[in-house]
């Protein structure tokens, strides 16, 4: 989508810090990060949600999930626990309407959350 700010993050015309990438998904870090480590995973093809992603494929959902915990051991933040969050929804605080896992460790995180 051409207005979409993480489809211009895959295009390569926003610059972001690239942590992680596949075929069809990207990892990159939160521009304003809420833990030690906090990385959105997006899929490469624009979907504007969770819900969306997994109606539309579910392949591409698994490989958003399998990126997140890869980035999480990567980090080094997969022994001491981490979070896997999608916001959902304007309700839910989601503010970015193309689909992103937030990878966030490295520091105790409490619940419930805000
Ligand atoms: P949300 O779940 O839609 O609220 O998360 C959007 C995230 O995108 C949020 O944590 C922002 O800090 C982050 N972000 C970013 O990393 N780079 C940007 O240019 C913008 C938002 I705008």
């Amino acid at each position: 989508m051409s207005d979409c700010l993480f489809c211009k993050i895959v295009a390569k015309e926003v610059p972001a810090e690239v942590v992680y990438e596949t075929d069809r998904a990207l990892a990159f870090r939160d521009i304003n990060p809420q833990a030690p480590t906090h990385v959105l995973v997006i899929p490469k093809e624009h979907h504007a949600d969770a819900a969306a992603l997994a109606r539309a494929d579910q392949g591409l959902a698994d490989e958003v999930l399998l990126a997140a915990h890869a980035v999480a051991e990567q980090e080094g933040v997969a022994d001491g626990g981490y979070r896997v969050v999608f916001n959902t929804g304007l309700g839910a605080g989601q503010t970015v309407f193309h689909v992103h896992a937030h990878v966030l460790g490295g520091r105790a995180l409490t619940w419930p959350p805000g």
